[in-house]
């Protein structure tokens, strides 16, 4: 439906992009040698709705998130969802991460409990990412799961619950720490607990002091940071942890800041008017590092399909003005069942992409000596006039340069994917 464009053009027109660009001090060239080195982390989890492939009984509570939407063939087991994830890693441009969580551990059919997890169950994913060079980035499950149905984990009161979530923290850290060994490279894993209460909990202490022991127990257990990387994530309300959330965000900015531990700042978790992008100095004033989700909040919802939105562009621009891409973990948190999910994938790391080429191309010094000479509206107005600048041109060429598709010549592959490989899993 959508042809691809000839590569002359693409080149010619990157051309003429170059030219326009330098006039104003920017180096294209430079900027799409930054951009190659940004691997975003895509998230499995889009490719079945986070419902993994443990082995449990029904009508778990889904802990506070969860998907919508019933577009048909979500993946059922490994095979289909590493399968999925190939088809969309070929259809955007450059090196990917993939972010796993612990309930796509693969057990053989065997139940396996989650303080029992071991590497092992996760040989599958570390064999698939090492053939195709891909590092793994990992999540412990705190959530959809009989031990989460009072509403709290790390933060419970019952001491059995709050002792059997701390054996899953310790274990996928060190299922972690394998896959970091295995890839060389540091594997990121997030902490996100859903722990919190619907209405007027009248001890909001209590649990925060458990939840920060918590955390200490499982930081504390012996592994190798230099092959797990922790980080802890916050959030402002869940479905059912309307008025309390244990994790908020002053929460976490404490225990991250005071023990050493990154922050994951996940863009759908703020009031629905604070945007993460001016967090990003403030808390890189102190720590080196910082983990992204990126994502789009729509009112109650925290994760539709990210786009290459203001937001998003803001966030991109901050860590680029910043010198902070570098030190930066992008990750993608969104989960979207009512479309094609491979769709939901490109579409939301092609726009993370997008969003880092756009900032790549400001000319930041110059924008900076305008204002620091005073010169506001001369500063306004070249921010202004850069937003007609042919940035596609810049982008198009990336994509044709790591042989990723250009223009939405993609939508053709996956609607032949879907045609031949998704609709057939509802008739086997
Ligand atoms: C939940 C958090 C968390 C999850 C994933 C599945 O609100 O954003 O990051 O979305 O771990
Ligand atoms: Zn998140």
């Amino acid at each position: 439906m959508f042809t691809q464009p000839d590569s002359q053009s693409v080149q010619k027109a990157y051309e003429a992009a170059r030219a326009r660009y330098a006039d104003v001090g920017v180096d294209t060239d430079k900027a799409l040698h930054h951009l190659a080195a940004v691997a975003v982390s895509v998230h499995c989890w889009q490719g079945d709705d986070v419902a993994g492939f443990e082995v449990r009984e029904t009508g778990v509570g889904s802990g506070g998130i969860m998907a919508t939407g019933n577009y048909p063939g979500a993946a059922r087991n490994g095979e289909e969802l590493r399968a999925d994830l190939d088809k969309a890693f070929s259809l955007i441009p450059g090196v990917l991460r993939c972010n796993l969580h612990a309930i796509y551990a693969e057990t053989d059919g065997k139940r396996i409990e989650r303080d029992q997890l071991q590497p092992n169950h996760f040989s599958a994913w570390i064999d698939w990412a090492v053939k195709h060079g891909i590092a793994l980035d990992f999540n412990p499950t705190y959530f959809a799961h009989p031990m989460a149905d009072s509403g709290y984990t790390l933060g419970s009161r019952d001491e059995t619950v709050r002792q059997f979530w701390i054996r899953h923290g310790i274990a996928c850290r060190r299922i972690a720490e394998a896959m970091g060994r295995a890839q060389n490279s540091p594997c990121v894993i997030n902490h996100w607990v859903p722990d919190g209460a619907k209405d007027h909990p009248v001890d909001r202490w209590g649990p925060r002091e458990r939840l920060a022991e918590s955390l200490d127990t499982i930081l504390a257990a012996d592994v190798d940071r230099k092959y797990c990387k922790d980080s802890v994530e916050s959030k402002l309300f869940g479905i059912g942890s309307e008025d309390y959330v244990v994790g908020s965000h002053e929460f976490y900015m404490g225990y991250g800041l005071t023990q050493g531990i990154m922050i994951c700042f996940d863009m759908g978790h703020f009031h629905p008017t604070e945007t993460i992008s001016d967090k990003l100095s403030s808390l890189m004033t102190f720590q080196d590092e910082v983990l992204l989700h990126v994502s789009r909040g729509v009112r109650w919802d925290s994760d539709h399909v990210v786009t290459f939105n203001d937001d998003v562009k803001r966030v991109f621009h901050e860590l680029v003005r910043g010198n902070a891409l570098e030190q930066t973990h992008v990750a993608l948190d969104f989960f979207d069942a009512s479309i094609n999910r491979i769709g939901a994938w490109v579409i939301g790391t092609r726009a993370t992409l997008k969003a880092a080429l756009y900032a790549l191309l400001e000319p930041t010094v110059q924008l900076r000596e305008m204002a620091h000479a005073d010169d506001l509206a001369g500063k306004l107005a070249l921010l202004e006039e850069l937003k007609s600048y042919p940035f596609g041109a810049v982008w198009d060429y990336h994509c044709l340069k790591h042989n990723a598709p250009v223009g939405p010549a993609w939508l053709d592959d996956m609607y032949a994917y879907d045609r031949m490989v998704i609709r057939n899993r509802l008739n086997p």
